[in-house]
């Protein structure tokens, strides 16, 4: 077993310090983005980015930017990080562990004054989770070009805050289209699997090859309010009742079409919500991810026609918007060949898998070779305060990340 480099009480110390920054404090990690427990994770992280040698900056999409000079500044970048937002009452390494583990590797990069010819740079990405705004992947989609400036005045929170005020609030110059890269020769993200696979097999190391592809939509059915006491059952346009229908028709249909498909309903609001009257109005939501795009193409229209009957059926009037998408994305056979030696050479076990949850390596994988490295995760628990990685087994991930940098920002060629 080779000696190792990075240090795990480093990656304990800085897990717990972001875990701090939420805003449910004894209930799980909440770290919207654009709010005071970004500011201060941000804060904590540019810190440690300048410690380990880094040139930091945030961009003008809200992303921490840490680089490492190389030897040659000419040559295209090599980048690894992740996501340092989260989902509500979520846990402390979903995104923040692949942030840390970079950073990691960037202190141990620096104290042994490695010298890469490619630049390098660790980012801390936001609003990945889409949890503030309801469309994900900002910081990244930004660098692919994805996502333009109209969508600074078209995204908006739950209080009706657009994205261009929260991130003129949070200091920054908000610019997405200014965020656009063209330079980056190889993107590494280290994440925890979020599913059982790495733990039950016992293995230390994912090879990430396939990443699933994601459709969100925004289901509004309109009916109409009336009396819970008067209004006969057969006259009427009970909102509430149709989308119950939608949603049990959402889960039968994509048991039924199955292929790995999976569909969700996390999110409902109904109006005007209150027990004596019949609902007139009624938002929920529908995320579908699948291994393939006809796949998510054959479970929403499924759905769709199911809703045309259960419109007609109850009198309401029912429409999809479809705010999110990521298409599936394979990921680069080189980066995954290097990471497969590098947990070689390091001696520990791996296996080839696909992810079934997004990733900001999704919009990256459109502008540069790029890979993922799965730690293992306690019963395959996340987007749940109990999410769970022991950090002797992101210490595994990190010396592997670590090992791929290298390796990448030192072989000849752009
Ligand atoms: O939803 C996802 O798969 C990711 O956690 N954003
Ligand atoms: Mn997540
Ligand atoms: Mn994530």
């Amino acid at each position: 077993m080779m000696q190792l480099r990075t240090s795990c009480e480093r990656l304990k110390v800085d897990i717990e310090a972001l875990a701090k920054y939420t805003s449910t404090p004894g209930s799980g990690v909440t770290r919207l983005s654009f709010t005071e427990e970004h500011r201060l994770a941000n804060e904590y992280i540019i810190k440690q980015m300048a410690d380990a040698g880094l040139e930091v900056f945030v961009n003008s999409a809200g992303t921490v930017v840490g680089r490492r000079e190389g030897t040659d500044p000419e040559l295209p970048v090599v980048m690894m990080g992740s996501h340092i937002d989260t989902v509500k009452h979520g846990g402390a390494f979903d995104g923040t562990a692949g942030v840390v583990a970079a950073i990691e590797a960037a202190r141990v990069m620096h104290r042994s004054g490695f010298k890469n010819r490619h630049p390098i740079e660790v980012v801390a990405m936001t609003e990945e989770e889409g949890t503030r705004f309801n469309d994900g992947m900002l910081s990244s989609e930004a660098m692919a070009g994805l996502i333009t400036n109209k969508a600074l005045d078209d995204l908006k929170d739950d209080c009706g805050i657009t994205l261009r005020k929260a991130m003129q609030d949070f200091g920054i110059k908000p610019d997405l289209d200014r965020a656009k890269r063209s330079d980056i020769k190889a993107f590494v993200e280290l994440h925890i699997e979020q599913g059982p696979m790495l733990e039950a097999k016992g293995t230390d190391i994912g090879i990430v090859e396939n990443i699933a592809g994601i459709s969100v939509y925004k289901v509004t059915v309109v009916g109409k309010s009336g009396h819970a006491g008067t209004t006969p059952m057969h006259l009427r346009s009970d909102a509430l009742l149709a989308a119950a229908h939608i949603i049990t028709a959402t889960n039968d249909v994509v048991n039924k079409i199955g292929k790995g498909s999976v569909a969700t309903v996390g999110r409902i609001g109904a109006l005007p919500g209150v027990s004596n009257v019949i609902s007139n109005f009624v938002q929920f939501s529908i995320d579908i991810r699948a291994s393939k795009q006809e796949y998510l193409d054959e479970v929403i229209n499924a759905i769709k026609a199911e809703a045309r009957i259960i419109e007609n059926k109850f009198k309401v009037a029912v429409s999809f918007e479809n705010p999110s998408n990521g298409k599936p994305v394979k990921l680069s056979t080189r980066i995954g060949e290097l990471i497969e030696e590098s947990a070689a050479e390091l001696g520990y076990s791996y296996i080839r898998m696909d992810s079934g949850a997004a990733h900001d390596s999704m919009a990256m994988a459109e502008i540069a070779d790029t890979g993922m490295i799965f730690v293992p995760c306690k019963g395959g628990i996340s987007h749940n305060s109990d999410e769970w990685t022991d950090y002797e087994s992101l210490q595994k991930g990190a010396e592997v990340l670590l090992s791929v940098v290298e390796r990448l920002s030192c072989l000849s060629g752009a």
